[in-house]
């Protein structure tokens, strides 16, 4: 077979398809039989995963939503722009991102480094209460240096219009992340659940509430017209970054804090499970706050150190003294900070009534012990949006969460 055209790789194919691809062939790690393993390992909502040869990742992007099937079409096309999003992020922050090995436009696939075990998705890590001591920092890092270098306050406007034009052909993904973040959880929709009875009024709450509505439509504005810095779009771990775009940052920062605080509130219902404890939860509400801060310090030290490079946000003939650099910094950083709550909140609220929901509240079997933790979890989100300007400090959300 030629892969001449669109085809579904199965795990047949996949070998087929490696075998005629020569700078794929060399990475597979085999034995002295030669004998290639495959495995479908997709876990995830969109895609399908094979691992070959426990060294190679072969990423397919089907024409349609996997979770869903072929009664909800997606562009194919979502493959390029995950790759070009990880050739950048890798080129940014190499020792965070997979390496990409090949990518095939016709068959929207992508060939990556494996990430071998130990290696798991921090869901399923914080799920079984692993604590991991660097995440915070190389999270801060991995977003401070992609956000930093991919926006006006390093590049000039030539360069950066030409970046953003780069990701604007990812509108279909953009348009999905509209309508299952900011638009479905606020009104009647047939992809919509809960868990249900006791949830019921919860939701119906959300779509009667206008305050909240005013809140989600500036957020939505902000995610669609924004675009400040290359964003991954979906974020919680690194990999997987097909809804890149140029966006507001506070997109992917809200994403990650957001999905720390559905994994701390899922804690209640998990205790039963060994490494869950009181302890857990500190370390949790500890990685929240040092993401923040660490992300904070190392922004602000590129900012610092690039002042007078090329970058056109803050010219320097005009923020000419450390007065005003400094005010200009700290406005930014409390714009970015009240972003990041908000699109946080809106995260946490579609994870929980929306269409796609997260193991760490799925995987608590007693439907009413894993309502009782999704209407903390709720609340806590609403009032985010809602009050998100006047927090000012992530201590402060610290102290929020718990008070939940
Ligand atoms: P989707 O877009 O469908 O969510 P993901 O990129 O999240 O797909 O991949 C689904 C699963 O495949 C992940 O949860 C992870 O277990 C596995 N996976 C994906 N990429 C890699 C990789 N580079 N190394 C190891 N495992 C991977
Ligand atoms: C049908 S919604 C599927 C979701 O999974 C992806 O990871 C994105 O978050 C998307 O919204
Ligand atoms: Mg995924
Ligand atoms: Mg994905």
């Amino acid at each position: 077979m030629a892969f001449t055209e669109f085809c579904r790789l199965d795990e047949r194919s996949v070998i087929e398809y490696v075998k005629g691809v020569p700078g794929l062939w060399s990475k597979l790690e085999l034995d002295d039989d030669n004998i290639i393993t495959v495995k479908e390992i997709g876990d995830g909502n969109l895609n399908f995963v094979f691992v070959v040869a426990n060294s190679v990742i072969i990423k397919q992007a089907l024409p349609y939503i996997r979770c869903i099937g072929e009664s909800w079409p997606l562009t194919k096309d979502r493959a390029y722009f995950e790759a070009m999003a990880l050739q950048e992020q890798g080129r940014l922050t190499p020792h965070h991102v997979p390496q990409v090995y090949h990518f095939d436009p016709t068959m929207s696939l992508i060939a990556m480094r494996y990430l071998e075990p130990p290696h798991i998705v921090l869901r399923k890590g914080l799920i079984a209460g692993i604590q991991y001591p660097l995440l915070a920092r190389h999270m801060a890092h991995f977003m401070a240096n992609t956000f930093f270098f991919t926006s006006l306050l390093f590049r000039s406007t030539l360069d950066h219009k030409r970046e953003v034009a780069k990701f604007c052909g990812n509108a279909a993904l953009c348009r999905h992340t509209q309508q299952v973040v900011f638009s479905d959880p606020y009104q009647i929709s047939q992809y919509n659940h809960w868990t249900s009875p006791y949830l019921d009024p919860d939701a119906e709450a959300l779509r009667q509430d206008d305050l909240l509505k005013l809140e989600i439509a500036d957020l939505k504005s902000k995610f669609s017209e924004r675009a400040l810095a290359l964003i991954h779009g979906d974020l919680h771990t690194i990999i997987d970054p097909e809804f890149a775009f140029y966006g507001p940052m506070g997109f992917d920062m809200g994403a990650f804090l957001g999905n720390l605080i559905l994994a701390f509130y899922a804690q209640d219902g998990l205790v039963h499970q060994p490494n869950h404890s009181k302890a857990y939860k500190e370390w949790i509400l500890q990685t929240i706050e040092d993401t923040w801060n660490l992300f904070y310090d190392k922004f602000i030290a590129l900012w610092d150190e690039h002042r007078n490079g090329a970058g056109e946000a803050y010219l320097p003939a005009i923020y000419n003294n450390p007065e005003v650099q400094l005010l200009a910094q700290k406005r930014y950083m409390t714009d970015l900070f009240h972003d990041s709550l908000g699109f946080g909140a809106a995260k946490m609220i579609r994870r929980i009534v929306g269409v796609a929901h997260v193991e760490d509240f799925e995987s608590i079997t007693d439907a009413v012990k894993r309502a009782t933790c999704e209407r903390k979890a709720l609340n806590l989100a609403k009032m985010l949006l809602k009050d998100r300007r006047k927090f000012e400090g992530i201590a402060e959300i610290v102290s929020a969460i718990r008070q939940f």
